[in-house]
């Protein structure tokens, strides 16, 4: 027989559990900012190594710009190379001809969220990173507040999530980088120092630099996808997700090689 629902229990739990989640997570190994593909990728293969992971996702719903394809339309386009990347997502694809393959944009977006999750990442949604902690040059953690708290400009103070690694998966505006270099006045790994900004569409390009560009920029601080190319001048490239999805394996490698490296120094 089915207990009656006590409305109070419901909430109850809800609190309980969603409390228990953010206290395990306030002091973790990597903090990523943006839930996109780069970002999810990321966090899946850092979390499957054993990390702790929490992925800061400012919108509702995770998956960045994945779930639109282009202009609406909701598929997307990958290149041969990066299929074994959807593979481990479960992702289908079709053959177009040449090296493209399509996606289903909706699939493609709730795989990346599903295997990012089961993989041990935690996703904390509508949750908006809104600067970064700095000690000694080091980027050591992201602060955050509630989005609607941010959208209505309300007089709220954030709270901080220590990480020992922050990742910056904004996509076009780096906004992670922008307070780097504007707030805490650092010099990141780029031609100026600072962001350079993106340049107009060129797929060719785009694709090649985004992973190229995939790196650590100063201590403690890396970025991913197109905030990467943002930071570094690379061109745009529109809905073909190839680079991404490697940008985010590779980035996966970067953080796990620092970190046991960081954990084996003296
Ligand atoms: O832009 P986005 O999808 O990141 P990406 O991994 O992928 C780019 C592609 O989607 C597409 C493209 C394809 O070739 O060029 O644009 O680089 O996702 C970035 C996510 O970061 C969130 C934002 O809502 C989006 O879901 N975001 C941005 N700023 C913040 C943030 C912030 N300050 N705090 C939390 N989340």
């Amino acid at each position: 027989m089915n207990l009656p629902l006590q409305e109070e229990k419901i909430s109850a739990a809800i609190v309980r559990r969603f409390f228990a989640k953010l206290e395990r997570h306030l002091s973790i190994d990597v903090a990523i900012v943006g839930a996109g593909p780069s970002g999810l990728v990321a966090a899946r293969d850092v979390a499957l190594a054993g990390y702790r992971v929490a992925v800061f996702e400012s919108k509702l719903a995770p998956g960045g710009g994945i779930w639109g394809g282009g202009m609406l339309l909701n598929e997307v386009v990958v290149q041969t190379d990066a299929l074994p990347i959807l593979a481990d997502f479960g992702v289908a694809s079709e053959s177009v001809g040449d090296d493209y393959h399509t996606c289903d944009a909706v699939e493609m977006a709730g795989a990346l969220i599903y295997g990012a999750r089961r993989a041990g990442a935690v996703i904390f949604n509508a949750v908006k990173v809104e600067d970064v902690v700095v000690r000694d040059g080091r980027i050591c953690g992201v602060v955050i507040n509630w989005t609607p708290v941010h959208r209505l400009q309300m007089h709220v103070d954030p709270l901080v999530i220590t990480a020992r690694a922050v990742v910056d998966g904004t996509g076009h505006p780096s906004e992670v980088v922008a307070m780097v270099t504007r707030k805490a006045g650092l010099l990141i790994d780029s031609p100026t120092g600072g962001i350079l900004g993106e340049k107009p569409m060129w797929m060719e390009s785009g694709e090649r630099t985004t992973v190229e560009n995939t790196k650590r920029l100063c201590p403690g601080l890396y970025a991913s996808g197109m905030a990467a190319n943002n930071v570094q001048g690379g061109f745009r490239m529109g809905p073909i997700f190839g680079g991404m999805l490697k940008s985010g394996r590779k980035l996966a490698g970067l953080l796990m090689a620092d970190l046991r490296a960081e954990s084996n120094a003296p």
